[in-house]
């Protein structure tokens, strides 16, 4: 077992049975023109998360661990984008809306990828999902049973949007889940801070927060 110097206590997990998830570092979130933009949001903030979330995939790439990337994706018909995501609010550009990065948040479409410096790797997973939360209509469940996952080490943006409804969603599920502060961020910092307090309330009411640095030393 690895123990790591977490909050609100240690959190100790076994490699055997852990997976490393990165959320939605998509162009779309993090570049100018995505869908992140089109909200209305300071897409700046994202750049804060890269490059701590490429320290976490180098580390789990170095052991071998497994690492599951996911995507807030569409299809090409939008059969799966609920009328009510689509029209809510009063974006620049709605999804499936042609732009800069292609139309967005579709599969396929440039903008929907994953940036470069987090590309995913061959071998490892990748989950396209329609929700904010990844188990929702996805095979993610079905994947980490097969491979005995326990244990999820979460980064990825947005915290308090798909990075906290997935990990509520995992934990609900029976997962013991760490998210690492650095290598998350928000459009606000505001509720990136709220976001961490409310995930390790009430003794980890979700799970567990910790620095990059108290994994990496738990690790080497
Ligand atoms: C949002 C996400 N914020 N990946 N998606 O719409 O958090």
């Amino acid at each position: 077992m690895i123990t790591v110097d977490a909050e609100p206590f240690e959190f100790s997990f076994d490699p055997a049975n852990t997976a490393l998830i990165v959320i939605d570092m998509q162009r779309d979130f993090i570049e100018p023109g995505g869908f992140g933009e089109t909200l209305g949001n300071d897409i700046s903030h994202m750049q804060r998360a890269i490059g701590p979330a490429r320290d976490l995939l180098d580390l789990f790439r170095a052991q071998g661990w497994p690492v599951v990337h996911t995507r807030e994706t569409h299809r090409h018909d939008l059969s799966d984008c609920p009328p009510a995501k689509r029209e809510r609010g009063s974006p620049s550009l709605r999804i499936g809306d042609h732009g800069p990065m292609g139309r967005i948040l579709i599969r396929g479409e440039p903008g929907a990828e994953i940036i470069p410096d987090l590309f995913p790797a061959e071998g490892e997973i990748v989950i396209d999902k329609p929700g904010k939360g990844a188990f929702y209509a996805t095979s993610l469940g079905e994947i980490l049973a097969e491979r005995e996952i326990r244990s999820l080490i979460f980064a990825g943006v947005t915290t308090e949007v798909c990075v906290q409804t997935t990990m509520r969603e995992a934990n609900d599920r029976g997962f013991e889940c760490l998210l690492i502060e650095e290598a998350t961020e928000s459009y606000f910092p505001q509720f990136k801070a709220a976001t961490l307090d409310m995930i390790r309330a009430q003794g980890g009411i979700v799970g567990w927060t910790a620095p990059l640095q108290a994994l990496k030393a738990a690790v080497n």
